[in-house]
């Protein structure tokens, strides 16, 4: 018998795709269409695991779809600019953009050997100016918009390397580069206005019901929606300063209140600014990085004004103010009140310039509360503070206080949102070129529509410092009408790439915009979009904020939510290895031998065997897939990735895993040849109807099974056919009968294994129509039941049953069942209440 020959089948079958542009969209929209997508990779240079798991789910999807018979769009591109090829570009001295087009060309390569079935003709790729063009107009059409706007704002400087470094560049508050400790400097920035939308945003969250809730919860924690009250506090002071007004959401804590604190860009610090401590203590601040992390971790520090302030609650109450490093001017409104008793951060800054600490919620009422290492912000009543003593807090005491300083004009309710504008500038080359241009007084203006796309000059090489836009003159410096300008020379965040891709895929070739609205209007919302839950904050949000910026005040496109369900899929893990020194070895570095792990350079080392954790090249427990494909076939690739674990969830990748795919699949095709000895034993009459009923049951499981994503059981029902159909095989089925049935199951198995049932389907001569197979609902009825007993009313165990079995029969069994035996010894058994096929109650 021959072996399945994976390497020459899948190689046929792939090529047999592309030629007759199998996965090719129709052009006919009276067809209900399905667009299937999933997150679109940065072309790294090789496919890892995750791509694999993540493009298998998504392709099964797609595969299912067609063959119900939808318009299915599924396709592929690359989100190609950013920081990586800039560092490759830098540490090989090569150019980006060769970079990253090889890598392209690589992992494409790799990604056809998988089997997806891809619409390649719609390919796109961030990085070419087919693709920014349009991220330009859309930038200008979103600046006429007013969602567009400059400011200056904190950057991490590493000022050895005389560049921006992004938050994750910034290792312990040192440069990844340089080890210098990095320092915060203002820079100029352009941002998306994206806290116009915090509301929509928010409330919008509740209509995407198929979303996973973590996604949503993380989604509404972000954008950070606080009921609360702005607070004034009357000033004393030798300067023209009257009040200061703080964000808070704890009012009712007023009393315990011990001093203000102000973010050192607090516009009252241009008194200071001659002040030479201040100075000394602004510059302490700067250095922490810039993320809210970082400015909560660090050490509290603070510079004592000479302002007095004067409690809005009691006029008798008077506070020092301070500057402190904790408070954000982009929070509120860049100045709070401190009430140590009931804050952590207040606390510890209280201990240290020796403030007073006075509780005012209580946990148990009428009992006093001692406040030493850690400050109490659960729930309690209110003590300490006069006319607001007894109440419940938050909830009554909130309001009260809220009503009392709107009554005497110090303060009101208000809402405020964590969520902050989105900042776009990079100082990188690597990026989408902002179309703006500065004139001789500095003032920017839209680079003009006929001038884009504002391309992005081709460099030879990077240099270790600066951003090289900077200093490319011919570039930088143009003449419209005889007028100079100079060029903006910060590209854009590649979030904003990939904030309208979907929208690409849609129509790629368009040229006169980013997208036709026709088509549009057809393919979007996505219906199904898969991808990492690590994207589950910003790049989902920043996708939402775009579709409602393109939708605002525009007459066409009215599109608030970009992907009507989401799936997020888990990773992808494997052991962790590491030799006698502890250092990380990779699963290609160990063999077995007689059961024990040890170095494959030398047999005699054991090694030491970790927890399996999700693959990462830093622990080195990463698997090349091409290898695996290469050795096993795409089909027991793609079979092992969905096996074993819900695509939801974390899985674990074992050589013994993939082995036992491959091992599955010789098995189909010997069972597959055992169908074609029947099948040519031409007989001419059924002996039954069981073949005819396991195919309707199989299909009906499969259908279920992909509703949720249970793909894992899909795999297991494919095991359970294999042992089954082997046994009904020898039933003597009518030729007739053996081929139809076979043929509905290998086309409900080719979206798992694609290649394998291709085959097999064209060695049954009959490939016309291949449509999801029906099933027939009289025959997937279930044969067995499950019956609750009670005892006297309570459940007490289920136990299974053939349908329609006999009360008798029934009781017969129940009294000898060993759980129920227990509770009838000794008791008379009055009555049996009987409910078919589903309750039998015992009155005892
Ligand atoms: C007094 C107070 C007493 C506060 C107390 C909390 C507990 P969320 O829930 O995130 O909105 N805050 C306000 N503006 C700030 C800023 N610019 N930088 C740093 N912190 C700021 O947090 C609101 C609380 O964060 C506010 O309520 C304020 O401290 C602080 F027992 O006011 B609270």
């Amino acid at each position: 018998m021959t072996r399945y020959n994976f390497k020459e089948i899948e190689q046929k079958w792939q090529d047999f795709w592309e030629e007759n542009k199998t996965f090719q969209t129709s052009t006919d929209k009276s067809k209900e269409k399905f667009y299937c997508l999933e997150m679109f990779p940065y072309p790294s240079g090789k496919i890892h695991m995750g791509h694999v798991r993540n493009y298998t789910i998504g392709d099964v999807l797609a595969r299912f779809k067609k063959l119900q018979g939808f318009n299915v769009l599924h396709p592929m591109g690359w989100d190609s600019f950013g920081m990586p090829a800039e560092n490759a570009a830098k540490q090989n001295n090569l150019n980006p953009k060769q970079w990253t087009e090889e890598n392209i060309s690589n992992m494409k390569r790799q990604l056809k050997k998988l089997g997806l079935s891809i619409d390649w003709d719609r390919e796109i790729s961030t990085c070419s100016p087919e693709y920014y063009k349009h991220q330009q107009e859309f930038f200008l059409e979103l600046y006429d918009k007013g969602l567009v706007y400059r400011k200056e704002q904190y950057v991490n400087w590493d000022p050895v390397d005389q560049t921006v470094l992004a938050n994750e560049q910034v290792i312990d508050g040192k440069g990844w580069r340089s080890g210098h400790p990095v320092e915060r400097k203002k820079l100029n920035q352009w941002f998306f206005n994206i806290t116009k939308f915090s509301n929509e945003l928010l409330e919008s969250l509740d209509t995407l019901d198929e979303w996973p809730n973590k996604v949503k919860i993380m989604q509404k924690n972000w954008i950070g929606k606080s009921f609360g009250c702005e607070v004034s506090f009357k000033i004393i002071s030798s300067k023209p300063i009257e009040e200061i007004k703080c964000f808070t959401t704890r009012p009712d804590t007023l009393f315990g209140s011990s001093f203000l604190a102000l973010s050192i860009d607090h516009p009252l610090s241009k008194y200071y600014e001659e002040n030479k401590d201040f100075l000394d203590f602004k510059n302490r601040c700067s250095n922490t990085g810039t993320t809210e992390e970082a400015i909560a971790n660090a050490e509290k520090i603070g510079f004592k004004t000479d302002l007095i302030a004067i409690n809005p609650l009691d006029k008798n109450i008077k506070i020092p103010v301070y500057f402190a490093n904790f408070v954000l001017m982009d929070y509120g409104l860049g100045a709070v009140f401190g009430c140590p008793a009931h804050d952590q951060r207040d606390l510890d800054f209280a201990k240290k310039y020796n403030l007073k600490i006075l509780p005012v919620v209580t946990p148990k009422l009428e009992e006093d509360l001692v406040i030493n290492d850690k400050a109490y912000t659960g729930p309690g009543y209110i003590f300490n503070s006069d006319f607001l003593d007894g109440l419940k807090s938050p909830s009554e005491s909130i309001l009260k206080t809220i009503e009392f300083l709107e009554k005497e004009n110090l303060g009101e309710k208000k809402i405020n949102f964590r969520l902050k504008d989105w900042g776009i500038s990079r100082q990188r080359y690597w990026g989408c070129p902002i179309p703006i241009i500065y004139d001789e007084n500095n003032n920017p203006k839209k680079v003009p529509k006929e001038m884009l796309p504002v391309l992005l000059p081709e460099i030879k090489k990077l240099d270790e410092t600066g951003n090289p836009l900077d200093r490319i003159s011919d570039w930088k410096n143009i003449k419209i009408n005889n007028n100079n300008f100079k060029r903006e020379t910060d590209t854009l965040d590649t979030f904003v790439d990939s904030s309208w891709y979907f929208l690409r895929f849609c129509s790629p070739k368009n040229n006169n915009y980013g997208f036709s609205q026709e088509d549009v209007d057809y393919w979007m919302p996505v219906d199904q979009y898969i991808g990492g839950v690590e994207h589950a904050i910003l790049h989902l949000l920043y996708s939402r904020f775009f579709m409602n910026a393109l939708s605002f005040k525009s007459k066409n496109f009215n599109l608030k939510e970009p992907f009507k369900g989401l799936f997020t899929q888990g990773m992808v893990c494997h052991e962790t290895y590491k030799d006698n020194n502890d250092n990380w070895l990779s699963p290609d570095e160990i063999e077995v031998i007689n059961g024990k792990k040890v170095l494959k350079s030398d047999n005699s080392k054991l090694i030491k065997v970790g927890p399996s954790e999700s693959m990462s090249k830093s622990k080195k427990n990463t698997i090349d897939p091409e290898n695996i494909i290469n050795n096993f076939g795409a089909d027991s690739v793609r079979l092992f990735i969905l096996s074993d674990s819900p695509p939801e969830k974390d899985v674990q990748w074992s050589e013994e895993g993939i082995s036992a795919s491959y091992k599955f699949i010789q098995k189909l095709w010997v069972l597959n040849n055992k169908f074609h000895e029947e099948i040519n034993k031409k007989y001419l009459k059924d002996q039954d109807d069981e073949l005819i009923k396991f195919t309707s049951k199989f299909i009906y499981k499969l259908e279920n099974n992909l509703k949720n994503f249970s793909y894992n059981i899909i795999i297991a029902n494919m095991h359970e056919a294999h042992s089954a159909l082997n046994k009904i095989l020898l039933k003597k089925y009518k030729f007739s009968t053996l081929i139809e049935n076979y043929k509905k199951i290998l086309i409900a198995i080719s979206i798992i294994i694609p290649h394998f049932s291709s085959e097999c389907i064209d060695q049954l001569e009959d490939s016309q129509d291949l449509r999801w197979p029906q099933y027939n609902k009289s025959l997937i009825e279930e044969d067995e039941t499950n019956i609750v007993i009670q005892i006297n009313g309570k459940k007490r165990n289920i136990l299974n049953f053939k349908k329609d079995t006999k009360e008798d029969d029934i009781f017969e069994q129940i009294i000898k069942d060993k759980v129920i035996v227990k509770y009838l010894v000794d008791k008379k058994i009055k009555k049996k209440i009987y409910v078919k096929n589903k309750l039998m109650n015992i009155i005892i």
